[in-house]
């Protein structure tokens, strides 16, 4: 919708306000945020996410060829809203799992004919695997297939392992990368209001360390994305606070490529007598992200947590990618009761999915750079 249309709409003036800001390229502030979250609505969402989308991406839709290694579930931290991780008291129980090195290099080895460009390495923090463990790991993951792009270890595990190697956040990104490691993932921020962070993971790494170790990342050339759970106890306004600090940070660096809201799923964790919310509410949630991140050049919907049509819908509310193909490499979300039980999509139907909603597909390698263009190739199925 064009600003004029919206503007002679019938929306308020503080709305109107808001949209002339987003045309204008201007940045909305902390209590337009809140605003947006109480009182717009998902067309009006839509408009001005879908305008911002076009602007930097036109229909380019990304997604990559990966897949995950999660070496552990089991984890010293307790977080409420996790339906993964296997407490170390329970190490016995037999849904924990530790894979060996051998079995990590195994698993590398099985994508030795399959055209994936990124392994995205996150677990639970298992006291025993250390720093030198991975470091060594990366190094030898490289051998086996030097141009893989590493995506590892959270913040939550970066900050463990470097406090159990008594070294600096510095020192310990700096030898990761060299033995390899090519980015981080976004995971482990949550909320960073720091009484939510408390009621859900209060064991777990603080905010302020988790955007310290981003910030240290950056700095030392790792580029990272950040995640937000939202859905659960936290307010409107404890996630414009959380998109704000994220957005501050980025203001810095400029080293995040992409913004993940992830939904709070309730299957089998201590927080499952709280209601999920509605896909109403993904949507209004990417729009608004998308609004308020100006200087996030990407917002990803994760197909696996959302399901397939979710994230279709998401391409008309500001999201511009809905990461790989992940061959069923990754038990996160599924053990939370999502939608995708074994999340697999090949090639074709991945390009099908983006296709179906008319955006262009388009494959990227981690840091964006164009891999394969399938904005020609015929759909599969009508
Ligand atoms: O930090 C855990 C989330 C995250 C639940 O960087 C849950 O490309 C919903 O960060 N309901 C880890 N979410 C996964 C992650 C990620 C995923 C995909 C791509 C990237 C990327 C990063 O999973 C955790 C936590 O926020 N999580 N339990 C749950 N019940
Ligand atoms: Fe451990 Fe991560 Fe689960 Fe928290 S979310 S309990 S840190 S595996």
């Amino acid at each position: 919708m064009k600003l004029e249309t919206l503007l002679q709409s019938n929306i308020s003036e503080e709305l109107k306000n808001i949209a002339t800001k987003v045309y204008q390229e201007e940045r909305i502030t902390i209590e337009d945020g809140i605003l947006l979250f109480e009182k717009a609505d998902l067309n009006f969402l839509g408009s001005l996410s879908n305008y911002i989308r076009e602007k930097k991406h036109g229909d380019i839709t990304y997604f990559n060829k990966n897949f995950h290694i999660e070496p552990t579930n089991i984890c010293v931290f307790d977080c409420k809203f996790c339906a993964y991780s296997m407490l170390l008291r329970n190490k016995g129980d037999y849904d924990a799992w530790e894979m060996t090195e051998e079995d990590i290099y195994k698993t590398i080895r099985s994508y030795n004919d399959k055209e994936v460009t990124e392994v995205h390495i996150v677990g639970g923090v298992h006291p025993k695997m250390g720093l030198q463990y991975f470091a060594n790991l990366i190094k030898n993951i490289k051998k086996i297939r030097p141009e893989l792009h590493v995506k590892a270890f959270t913040a939550v595990e970066l900050e463990y392992m470097c406090r159990k190697a008594k070294v600096s956040y510095q020192e310990g990104l700096q030898i990761l990368k060299d033995h390899g490691q090519d980015s981080l993932p976004g995971g482990g921020a949550e909320i960073f209001a720091e009484s939510v962070r408390e009621e859900i993971c209060k064991d777990k790494c603080s905010s302020a360390e988790w955007l310290e170790i981003h910030e240290t990342a950056h700095k030392i050339g790792m580029p990272s994305n950040a995640t937000m759970l939202y859905g659960h106890v936290e307010s409107y306004a404890d996630r414009v606070d959380h998109m704000n600090r994220l957005r501050s940070l980025q203001d810095k660096t400029g080293g995040f490529n992409t913004f993940i809201p992830l939904k709070f799923r309730n299957g089998n964790n201590q927080m499952s007598h709280i209601k999920e919310v509605s896909v109403l509410e993904d949507l209004r949630t990417y729009a608004i992200a998308r609004i308020f991140m100006d200087n996030f050049p990407h917002l990803k919907a994760y197909w696996p947590m959302i399901g397939r049509e979710t994230a279709q819908l998401s391409l008309n509310y500001g999201v511009n990618d809905i990461d790989g193909t992940i061959d069923d490499t990754t038990k996160i979300y599924s053990m939370a009761g999502a939608e995708e039980q074994s999340p697999n999509m090949t090639t074709s139907q991945i390009i099908d999915l983006i296709k179906k909603v008319n955006r262009k597909p388009v494959e990227r390698d981690s840091v964006y750079n164009v891999v394969n263009d399938y904005s020609e190739t015929v759909p599969e199925t009508a």
